[in-house]
């Protein structure tokens, strides 16, 4: 008896040991890939339009530190500023003349310190910009640089002697005139700008400049700061003989853009490897590239782990989409295919599915509100629709990077008028139209979907004068929907999109499967549904979101019992016989069985 007993016994250890030795590789080998930069919520502050705390109708770091209970009860654990670095502000601090000192506008560095102390005592990382293709003009480096030269700061921007004749074109982004290449008479030389005039593109060919950079990161770094977004840090390279690049040649070698073409600088890899090893390697921190000019192609390039460059990519590929080729930012009047929608999120799923890890967003600051862009503004289906977005958004396997406001379901301010908007690339724009003899009408309709200053408004805290942004005048007009659109008023409302935010991030928390889980595609094909399930050691729940105006049905697997539903982002639910019939912009997950 006692014999039996003990067999028995030894066999329920033998049982209970090998399932949970399986149980332990499968959590193991996701433990080896486990990162917290891969299971954070990333919230952007646009600092200049968050909280003004000394009237003069800019942000400043001040805000946020007065802010820092709303930010934390969202539940993110990362915030990533846009610059807050020394800046004459030709293009909001992506013209850096003061690398390792505040913007004035902002405050001080020592604003600065006690922001991310104060940061970290929440237990939120913060992310700062790196915006290191190019300096501004008023930097010391620039001004010593367009001296003379022989000047010891010549080499570190590119430039080209006049007596060669003209340097081969190149187009800017920003430039009136859309040329990348400045006379300066001074030295009777041209410097390169592939953004404004005063965005001078910095030489990284030369090693003392990027000594330089690497010192001016490890003093962030050794700050306490937590990770850097790099701006167009695809760009840094280039071809220093500056060759003729034809139609022709761009057509079929750069799919015709000059982004893709800057994005294929011969040394870019070199450089981030570089880098790599000489800072980043160094600290615990998060990395991400902008990843202007590319494709998903040479992604993994940048962010395979492997390649011992940097952690994360966000592409342009899904926020390009619904834009008619060839035009500046006009909407294809029949709108945005869901069904390219879904293509291009899957493939990007799958890039990273083996190799690296992806970033999601559907807002930024050069990006319209995710709302009027993707979702639907008009009154009757703003709210369900913003609480869709931010469901995509938290349910997809990437970092999500979500931007402040679009909890409140902040929508485009769609300016009539040239003289409300701020932005350079939106005035630049105009003002080529004008010598152009453009169709400036047609340029202003396709600006109010399109334009960054629609995103760039400031945050909506509550119904008082300029929505308590400011007591003074604010820099960029108050979307005039905050009486009724406000922080304040959406935290007393249970069902507010501002609560759903929060929900979704608790529920991204308690999910692994929703950060690790496999992603799969359900009915592609469907063009007002898009369906996807996310499964994790045979865990396994189902994403639903009706992008449509209409009700939608959709069959789910056959279910044993009631529905587990997770999420509804309506008040009703609907379902017979396994089919759900969804409300306009329901969205719902459910976990299967
Ligand atoms: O944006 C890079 C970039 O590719 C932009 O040209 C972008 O495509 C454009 O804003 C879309 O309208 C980065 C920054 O995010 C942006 O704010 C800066 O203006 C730009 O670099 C220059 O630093």
């Amino acid at each position: 008896m006692k014999n039996k007993f003990l067999i028995l016994r030894n066999c329920i250890a033998i049982i209970f040991i090998s399932f949970f030795m399986t149980s332990e590789k499968t959590s193991a080998q996701n433990n080896n890939n486990r990162k917290w930069w891969k299971e954070a919520v990333v919230y952007q502050i646009y600092p200049r339009s968050f909280k003004d705390t000394d009237g003069d109708g800019v942000g400043d770091l001040k805000g946020i530190i007065e802010k820092l209970d709303y930010i934390k009860s969202l539940g993110v654990d990362v915030v990533w500023l846009n610059p807050v670095f020394g800046s004459p502000n030709d293009d909001n601090g992506y013209d850096i003349s003061d690398y390792q000192g505040i913007m004035k506008e902002f405050g001080t560095m020592k604003d600065f310190d006690a922001l991310l102390k104060g940061m970290h005592e929440k237990k939120i990382k913060m992310v700062l910009d790196l915006v290191v293709n190019h300096s501004s003009d008023e930097h010391k480096w620039f001004q010593e640089s367009k001296k003379s030269r022989t000047n010891p700061y010549r080499n570190y921007y590119h430039w080209w002697d006049a007596e060669k004749g003209k340097p081969a074109p190149r187009v800017s982004f920003f430039d009136v005139n859309g040329d990348g290449w400045k006379y300066d008479s001074l030295t009777n030389s041209y410097y390169l700008h592939y953004f404004s005039n005063k965005q001078p593109d910095l030489n990284w060919e030369n090693p003392k400049l990027r000594s330089e950079i690497f010192n001016m990161m490890k003093f962030w770094f050794n700050k306490g700061v937590d990770g850097f977004r790099m701006d167009v840090i695809p760009f840094i390279s280039k071809d220093t003989t500056f060759p003729v690049i034809t139609k022709k040649e761009l057509d079929e070698k750069y799919h015709g853009a000059w982004d893709y073409f800057y994005g294929h600088g011969p040394r870019v890899h070199e450089y981030l490897k570089q880098m790599n090893k000489e800072v980043l390697s160094k600290y615990d921190v998060m990395t991400v590239a902008e990843g202007a000019g590319t494709t998903s192609d040479d992604a993994e390039l940048f962010v395979g782990e492997d390649r011992h460059e940097l952690n994360m990519l966000y592409h342009f590929e899904g926020v390009s989409l619904g834009y008619l080729p060839g035009q500046f930012k006009q909407m294809d009047p029949k709108g945005y295919s869901l069904v390219e929608f879904k293509k291009i999120y899957s493939k990007w799923d799958s890039v990273f599915a083996k190799k690296g890890w992806g970033t999601i967003y559907l807002g930024n600051h050069d990006q319209p509100r995710m709302l009027t862009r993707w979702g639907n503004d008009a009154p009757k289906f703003r709210e369900a629709s913003s609480k869709l977005l931010t469901t995509f958004l938290l349910t997809m396997r990437a970092t999500p990077y979500y931007y402040f406001g679009d909890e409140l379901g902040m929508s485009n301010i769609k300016f009539d008028n040239i003289e409300d908007y701020r932005d350079i690339e939106t005035l630049n724009y105009y003002k080529k139209l004008q010598n152009e003899n453009g169709d400036l009408n047609y340029f202003l309709q396709g600006q109010k979907i399109g334009a960054r200053d629609n995103g760039r408004t400031p945050f909506q805290w509550d119904d008082s004068k300029n929505a308590g942004f400011t007591n003074g005048h604010p820099w960029l007009k108050v979307n005039p929907n905050y009486k009724k659109l406000n922080a304040a008023a959406q935290e007393k409302d249970p069902n507010s999109t501002l609560n759903y935010f929060r929900k979704m991030v608790r529920l991204r928390k308690a999910l692994p499967e929703l950060v690790y889980g496999k992603y799969e595609l359900l009915d592609k094909d469907n063009d007002k549904v898009y369906a996807y399930t996310r499964t994790l050691d045979k865990k396994k729940v189902l994403v639903l979101l009706n992008f449509s105006t209409s009700r939608s049905k959709f069959e789910i697997p056959k279910q044993t019992g009631s529905l587990n539903v997770l999420m509804n982002n309506v008040a009703s639910l609907s379902v017979k016989n396994n089919t759900v019939t969804m409300e306009p912009y329901q969205a719902l997950i459910v976990r299967l069985q």
